[in-house]
């Protein structure tokens, strides 16, 4: 057994790890064993500075203690209880509490337990709102290339992430893909947004003109692309995707898993572009990590046309999970909010997105990177392939930060970054200064 693996783990055969190469870790383990603030513990002993906020949730830090006291008070009060045809006042209040929170009119929640299903749930409500109002030939949904939505049949088809895609067989029938909006010859060291490829929305009228917008359901994107490694959206680009959708009845879905409860300085990307779409996906900052949870924003008038739609006193849709509005994730959630709210942490990362920016930006002129990209507190350090052996050098400086005490993200061969809100300065340029002698040690 390996000196540092701790106890309740020494047997790893058993547990086969998501989006993780199994073989490698169990050769060579690492374990985190317990978290408080900006920081991990792993099991032996070392403080690790987390620069992703886990995996781009834990948006308040770790461990905070009204979070904790929460989720324990209402583990020992109501445990569970089923939201089908009964249900508990705490999720009514959270419900409220998002949709106070949420741009415009989005303000009926339907609650799942994870992003996948937030937007399983946004997809199938586009598809059944249509055929309420008559409109049922509008089946088609539009995603964009390099989109992440998930991992369940309807994300990984409306996705474009190839390698989540490829092994599953046909998927969803009737998906078309947008391009990327990703451009290292024009926007290479953009700051913030870039300029260029707002045009790419049009896109969006050539797949009108080829299948005709009375075929077409809904356009799925994340107004900024998280897992593909940080795409900003051009300047103008989500206006434009915005104003092609209403010309054509489309609905217009946007996927905050990542952009909401403050990650780019406002509470949704929706509020900072300045662009209402007509359904909106979240989850992992809903709870700070803490409780799964996911929740499906809607405009009041779907939701009031499936209350028209449906015979008096039956149900209006059919869907919905045992743990939706768990009272556990609303717990954890109510006390999230609150502390986002009194900590002003949105505002926090807006004040802090000018030195992150700078300083994630200090990184341009290190061996083999051939971009830097920053919205919010994101940020995405793309390095040149190894020849031959694409990913390697990612997971390399990765091993490296990890090893030095900071835990950061790769996806390919670009590195991403998404601390948590509570981030200090100082701990911005250690991130900062970790990466640089690692991608420097990285030939
Ligand atoms: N939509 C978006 C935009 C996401 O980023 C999901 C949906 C799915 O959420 P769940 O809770 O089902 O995982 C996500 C998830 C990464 C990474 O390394 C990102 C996610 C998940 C795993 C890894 O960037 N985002």
């Amino acid at each position: 057994m390996d000196r540092d693996t701790p106890a309740g783990a020494n047997n790893l055969d058993a547990y086969w790890m998501p989006f993780s190469a199994n073989q490698a870790f169990k050769a060579d383990p690492r374990f985190l064993a317990s978290a408080r603030g900006m920081h991990y513990t792993t099991a032996d002993g070392r403080q690790v500075l987390d620069a992703i906020a886990g995996l781009w949730c834990v948006n308040a830090g770790h461990c905070r203690e009204p979070i904790v006291a929460a989720i324990r008070r209402q583990a020992g009060e109501l445990d569970y209880a089923t939201s089908f045809q009964v249900a508990h006042p705490i999720a009514f209040e959270m419900a409220a509490r998002l949709a106070a929170l949420a741009p415009g009119d989005l303000n009926r929640v339907f609650f799942s337990n994870s992003g996948s299903e937030a937007v399983d749930t946004a997809l199938k409500i586009a598809l059944a709102y249509h055929r309420l109002r008559g409109e049922g030939s509008r089946t088609r949904l539009i995603g964009r290339e390099r989109g992440y939505h998930g991992v369940g049949f309807g994300g990984i088809s409306v996705g474009g992430i190839v390698n989540n895609r490829k092994m599953f067989g046909t998927l969803l029938a009737g998906v078309d893909h947008l391009p990327a909006t990703h451009s290292l010859e024009h926007n290479a060291f953009s700051r913030g947004q870039p300029a260029w490829g707002a045009h790419l929305a049009d896109d969006l009228e050539r797949i009108v003109a080829l299948h005709d917008a009375s075929t077409i359901a809904a356009v799925i994107v994340e107004p900024m692309a998280g897992s593909a490694g940080v795409l900003v959206p051009p300047k103008g680009y989500l206006e434009r995707l915005r104003a092609i959708c209403d010309r054509h009845g489309i609905l217009l879905i946007f996927d905050e898993v990542i952009t909401g409860f403050g990650r780019l300085g406002a509470a949704f990307a929706a509020e900072r572009f300045g662009v209402l779409p007509d359904l909106m996906t979240t989850a992992k900052g809903i709870t700070s990590g803490t409780v799964p949870m996911g929740a499906t924003f809607v405009r009041q008038h779907l939701y009031d046309t499936f209350m028209a739609g449906a015979p008096t006193g039956g149900i209006e849709l059919f869907h919905g999970y045992t743990y939706s509005g768990h009272p556990l994730a609303c717990a954890a959630g109510l006390a999230t909010l609150d502390l986002y709210h009194d900590e002003g942490l949105f505002e926090r990362a807006a004040m802090l997105e000018p030195h992150w920016q700078d300083a994630v930006h200090g990184l341009k002129g290190r061996p083999h990177v051939i971009d830097i990209r920053n919205l919010g507190l994101t940020a995405g350090i793309e390095m040149a392939a190894r020849p031959g052996a694409p990913g390697a050098r990612g997971a390399e400086v990765f091993r490296r930060c990890f090893d030095g005490g900071v835990l950061v993200r790769f996806t390919g061969d670009t590195i991403a970054l998404s601390p948590s809100l509570i981030i200090e300065k100082p701990q911005i340029d250690r991130i900062v200064e970790m990466l640089a002698g690692a991608i420097q040690a990285t030939a």
